[in-house]
């Protein structure tokens, strides 16, 4: 179903693609009206909006996991259940972002994000004379879905010239995520849980240029989770920084290239319903990890000379690869994802 989704969107951003190199170049253009004035899509909260402005997005992000690591080796099933009575065999996310911003003021953007997720994870192994349906060597699955935690950020330009910008980001994350989904054997392990269950703070800060055809712009940011949980568990902080470069290739299309590494720690504390000893996805000291990713991207917006309503309208995605994964494991490891979107800046007339 979402890989159809997927295909659509790639079609119809072909399509486009084709049509739109069809049409010539524009004569002006605004900075905003640039296809890299945004980030690679994979970067959130990269730009801010003028007075009055408003925009309305959303992200269908993917990943898929089907090797499993310790440190940085890959291991085997088999080794995992040398250890533990389950290993998880293969695991794929998928997320519907939607988003909301807007500026009341030059000074200031809000952004609003909430998202709708889908987990999926196959494991081998099996307790011990615990079911029928287990025996070890046996495969099964578990799935689970809902809404995410919502995000509420503001954007605070410190330094906005004609093609320099320095953005503060200051967020919270609120736990409407589900910490408590359940499977046939009760509750889910950790990495299948839909939210973090505690608040987190999210600061930020963005730099971002332009030059000729050219657009760089570089981003670090954190997300703290303040409390324990009501399933007693705190999760640790992630921190995420990001580098990119972009090329215009006209007024309606550019290209991205972009490094991005990311650190998280392992729970602290524990949900008591999961044993450790079971599988490693339930063990609270074999979550954290580090991960370095090279990513692709193409970022699209109708030009102006195609009049309203397309005019404005954005489209982008962005391939990931990582190149390096420390992970505290056994634990599954990031093989590619994929985010592709929708974005549309409006201003309300009178
Ligand atoms: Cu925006």
């Amino acid at each position: 179903m979402h890989q159809l989704i997927l295909l659509i969107f790639l079609l119809a951003y072909a399509l486009v693609s084709v049509a739109l190199a069809n049409g010539g170049q524009a004569k002006t253009e605004t900075q905003s009206a640039r296809p890299d004035s945004h980030a690679p899509l994979g970067v959130m909260g990269d730009h801010a909006h003028s007075s009055g402005e408003w925009m309305l997005s959303y992200r269908f992000m993917a990943m898929w996991m089907h090797d499993l690591r310790s440190g940085t080796q890959i291991i085997s099933t088999d080794d995992v259940l040398q250890h533990f009575a389950v290993s998880p065999v293969r695991m794929s996310m998928q997320m519907h972002i939607i988003g909301a911003m807007f500026a009341p003021h030059d000074k200031l953007t809000l952004m609003a994000m909430t998202s709708y997720r889908d987990n999926f994870m196959e494991m081998q192994g099996g307790t011990h004379g615990d079911s029928h349906r287990q025996h070890s060597g046996k495969s099964h699955e578990m799935e689970s879905s809902g809404l995410g935690d919502a995000k509420l950020s503001t954007l605070i330009p410190l330094l906005r010239s004609r093609d320099v910008v320095v953005l503060l980001n200051a967020g919270l994350s609120i736990p409407t995520g589900s910490i408590t989904v359940e499977g046939m054997n009760g509750i889910l392990p950790y990495p299948m849980q839909l939210g973090s269950g505690s608040i987190e703070l999210m600061p930020g800060v963005t730099f971002s240029a332009i030059r000729n055809n050219w657009s760089f712009g570089a981003q670090t940011r954190a997300a703290i989770p303040m409390n324990e949980n009501s399933r007693g568990y705190r999760r640790a902080p992630l921190t995420i920084s990001t580098v990119w470069g972009a090329r215009r290739l006209n007024d309606w299309i550019s290209v991205s290239t972009r490094a991005l590494f990311e650190n998280w720690g392992n729970v602290a504390g524990e949900d008591k319903a999961l044993s450790p000893h079971m599988a490693p996805t339930m063990d609270p000291q074999l979550q954290g990890g580090a991960r370095a990713s090279l990513l692709l991207g193409s970022n699209l917006i109708f030009p102006d000379r195609l009049g309203s309503p397309l005019a404005g309208q954005r489209f982008a995605l962005e391939l990931r690869l990582p190149i390096y994964q420390h992970l505290d494991g056994p634990q599954m490891a990031l093989n590619w994802s994929i985010i592709a979107g929708w974005q549309y800046a409006f201003k309300f007339t009178h």
